[in-house]
């Protein structure tokens, strides 16, 4: 990398810089720093897609706008190509220092995701009966939600999203996974834009204190921690969504 002046940028990790206010001060770990010359051989020229920018970002949005959180899933097949792309298209998201932080679990084994079904019903009904508390549960009264989580038997896939708080260097040290969490819940909102692209259905469920037990379960290790668990599906043909607004620009947007 090269300064605009053509000075050539010091990276000296050694020195104790005073203030270094971009650096979160959880980030301890040491990194694998490209050398200069490899880092200069990796930039490459973008291809950018040219847009009809206006339509197509109307098109999106109205695309977008019809999208609700389906908690009555048909058991209906989805092809499995479908999967793959919406998780490639996920995959596309942008992380820190290009680290991918991420890990789609897709389970299709019946027998899985009734176990799945069985830890996550289990530790949800101590959620609401306990955990949640009054103010928590009664906010959640018009979305008709309770612990009872059908769709985990019968969607024909579950999504589980794990972030992975660290990964792993060539020689074995741990590797900084800046930001990963918000890298993996940008990753996962363009799972949902994939999604419903692709005509499917999910709920973003977040099942409170599941993490650890359905990771053992789905053996992955201990540097993922589950941050999300998307049932994926066609709707039933009874389905049923609350009936909610959105709010408008105005509302959402400040201009100056
Ligand atoms: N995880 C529980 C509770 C729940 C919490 C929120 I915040 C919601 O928007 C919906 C439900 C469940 O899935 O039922």
């Amino acid at each position: 990398l090269e300064k605009t002046n053509g000075e050539k940028e010091k990276h000296d990790t050694k020195s104790k810089h005073p203030s270094r206010p971009w650096v979160d001060e959880d980030l301890k770990d040491g990194t694998d720093h490209p050398l200069e010359e490899e880092g200069k051989k990796n930039l490459i020229p973008n291809t950018f897609i040219s847009l009809t920018t206006v339509t197509r970002s109307q098109t999106f949005y109205e695309l977008l706008n019809k999208r609700r959180s389906v908690r009555f899933l048909s058991d209906e097949p989805v092809p499995r190509e479908v999967i793959d792309n919406v998780i490639r298209t996920a995959g596309t998201s942008p992380s820190g220092a290009h680290t991918e932080p991420w890990t789609f679990v897709v389970v299709q084994d019946s027998s899985l995701k009734r176990k799945i079904r069985e830890i996550v019903e289990e530790e949800e009904e101590i959620n609401y009966k306990k955990r949640m508390g009054d103010r928590w549960v009664n906010d959640l009264k018009r979305l008709r939600t309770n612990w009872i989580k059908e769709y985990l038997d019968t969607a024909p896939y579950l999504i589980l999203i794990f972030k992975q708080v660290y990964g792993r260097l060539p020689n074995g040290k741990k590797k900084t996974h800046y930001y990963n969490e918000i890298s993996v819940s940008i990753a996962c909102g363009i799972l949902l834009a994939a999604l419903q692209n692709a005509g499917l259905y999910t709920v973003t469920s977040t099942p409170l204190n599941c993490g650890p037990q359905l990771r053992v379960l789905l053996q992955r290790p201990a540097n993922e921690k589950l941050l999300l668990l998307l049932p994926v599906g066609y709707p039933k043909k009874d389905a049923t969504v609350p009936a909610l607004t959105r709010k408008p620009l105005e509302d959402i947007m400040v201009v100056m």
